[in-house]
């Protein structure tokens, strides 16, 4: 594998509209994230991935579009942006932004544009005579009456976010100038937004009944999305340092391989989503209990289908998932849980990416009342359930696993009435059961999450192996057991979790006695027959 910063980088993300509020709206903004470049220092990380801060009506938190050239104001002006591109380049950090090039806003001008009559508009978008009965990702229809032009158009996400027509030579223009625009700025790439639904079907034809979300086999990794990513690397981002993440939803790892496979390299690494379903039957509303083995088998496979030919990245969290400790550890130990669900992933091999919060184990929020959610998805899928006869009761334990908005509560820097992300009320409720989890008590404690996330980085850093080294399952078959071993060379790094609250006999740890300690979740090495509730051990060797 080609040495590359962003295979040795470590990413951390950036949800603006609750990392830091600067002026007391009770919205984050960019001078906020400008204001913790020093945090993110002590962290360690080297790329900033920074969610949607473009101009957007915010029907879904930014990812809804209307001007990819312009701030919103919210998050502050153009000037602050650029201001943010210098301070974090200034200090080391790369930072990437959010591509969200399957959709636009219905607010966008060409949207506009286009309802007003303009044909060539028009053609920028799926407008159809006759709906289809495709599924929208959010629930509920995909396909929306326009009255203006009697028309129905495609919106595979919310109704206020129409999709793009990517057949048209004129749309691919347009992207590509915007990512010009960008790269031009210095930004130094891109995550790039549910960037395998692009391609569709010619003329949209109705789905499969059966398929959830209906319509999927019209637009999930259509040949033609490979096309055009191939045209984006070779009059784009080929110009340009730059590397691209693509968030790849319903994807198995052969098929993402026709994406980040080396010598293809239409993006340099996606993000996969089969080890998001170990709580969930497929749709994540559909819940089950978690079990480690439905974990451990997607991120394993992965590993595995991808070892020398492509890149993985290493994630548990984002802004549209739940908290990892709630869903995969333990709230009742939640250092032990947290600190050792961060040594299974991150000694894998891949980019690591931390969601803001998660580095200081943050976990769900405790809203019971659904007007504490904020999120759109949260309440279509609220609204769809009733309509289905559903109880009130049964939708809110569902929204109370798996709602984004448990991502999306204030950075908490400290334990102030707004924990220290605004002095004004923030725009979605501060938890009230989590203020002991904290920045400002992490730094200072040799034993916080936050320090021992620190320790991760720092060993990443002084290990190639960790990097680079090959990826090996250890008795795969033991329940409760994750345990791998990295290799380069004559040198390896053996990672052995607990996922129970209860001791774990193995004999596997009888092999590991000479060998050195570099990492553990306990205060002391432990000893040779078991691991102890939600232990993590990571041993080295190597040559003399
Ligand atoms: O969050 C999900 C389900 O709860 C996913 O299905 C999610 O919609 C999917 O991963 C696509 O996500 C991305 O595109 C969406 C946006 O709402 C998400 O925040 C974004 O990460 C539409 O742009
Ligand atoms: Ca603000």
């Amino acid at each position: 594998m080609k040495k590359t910063w962003y295979r040795e980088g470590v990413v951390y993300q950036i949800y603006p509209r609750s990392f830091n509020d600067s002026n007391g709206d009770g919205i984050g903004d960019i001078p906020g994230i400008i204001e913790k470049i020093p945090y993110l220092k002590t962290l360690g990380i080297d790329i900033v991935w920074l969610s949607p801060v473009y101009a957007s009506p915010n029907d879904d938190n930014g990812y809804d579009i209307s001007d990819y050239r312009a701030i919103n104001p919210e998050y502050g002006t153009m000037a602050d942006m650029d201001h943010l591109i210098e301070e974090l380049h200034e200090a080391g950090i790369r930072l990437i932004m959010d591509l969200v090039v399957n959709h636009t806003s219905d607010e966008h001008a060409w949207f506009q544009k286009a309802i007003a009559g303009d044909k060539t508009y028009q053609d920028y978008y799926y407008f159809k005579d006759k709906k289809r009965n495709w599924m929208s990702l959010f629930g509920g229809k995909a396909w929306t009456y326009q009255k203006d032009i009697d028309q129905y158009y495609l919106h595979l996400f919310s109704k206020k976010q129409p999709d793009l027509n990517w057949n048209n030579e004129q749309v691919r223009k347009e992207v590509k100038d915007i990512i010009r625009f960008w790269l031009d700025k210095g930004v130094d790439g891109f995550r790039c937004d549910v960037i395998n639904l692009i391609g569709k079907k010619d003329n949209c034809p109705n789905g499969r009944f059966w398929h959830i979300p209906r319509g999927r086999e019209h637009y999930i990794n259509h040949p033609k999305t490979h096309q055009y990513l191939q045209e984006l690397r070779d009059e784009v981002f080929s110009d340009y340092d730059c590397f691209t993440v693509g968030e790849t939803v319903f994807t198995s790892p052969k098929e993402a391989l026709e994406y980040v496979d080396e010598d293809i390299r239409e993006l340099d690494m996606v993000f996969q989503f089969d080890h998001m379903g170990a709580d969930n039957h497929f749709v994540k509303w559909f819940l089950k209990p978690f079990k480690p083995i439905n974990l451990k088998r997607p991120l394993s496979k992965w590993q595995r289908v991808l070892a020398d030919r492509g890149w993985n990245t290493l994630y548990l969290e984002n802004h549209d998932q739940p908290r990892s400790i709630s869903r995969f550890g333990s709230e009742l130990m939640r250092k032990k849980s947290g600190k050792m669900l961060a040594t299974m992933l991150y000694f894998q091999r891949g980019t690591p990416f931390i969601y803001q919060g998660q580095e200081i184990g943050m976990i769900n929020a405790d809203f019971d009342d659904i007007d504490d959610y904020e999120d759109i998805e949260t309440h279509n899928i609220y609204k769809l359930g009733r309509k289905l006869l559903m109880s009130h009761k049964r939708m809110m334990s569902k929204i109370k696993h798996m709602s984004r908005d448990h991502a999306r509560t204030p950075m908490q820097w400290d334990k102030t009435k707004y924990v220290g992300f605004s002095d004004k009320k923030p725009w979605i409720k501060v938890p009230t059961n989590q203020k002991e989890i904290n920045v400002k008590d992490s730094l200072n404690d040799s034993d916080s999450i936050l320090t021992y996330y620190r320790k991760i980085i720092i060993l990443r850093n002084k290990y190639p192996v960790i990097v680079y080294g090959d990826y090996r399952d250890l008795k795969f078959g033991q329940e409760n057991l994750y345990a791998y071993e990295r290799r380069l060379k004559d040198i390896s790094v053996t990672v052995i979790c607990n996922f129970s609250d209860k001791p774990l006999a193995t004999d596997l740890l009888n092999r590991y006695m000479d060998q050195t300690v570099i990492l553990s979740n306990y205060p002391d090495q432990g000893d040779h027959e078991a691991l102890r509730p939600y232990e993590a051990r990571v041993y080295l060797n190597e040559p003399a």
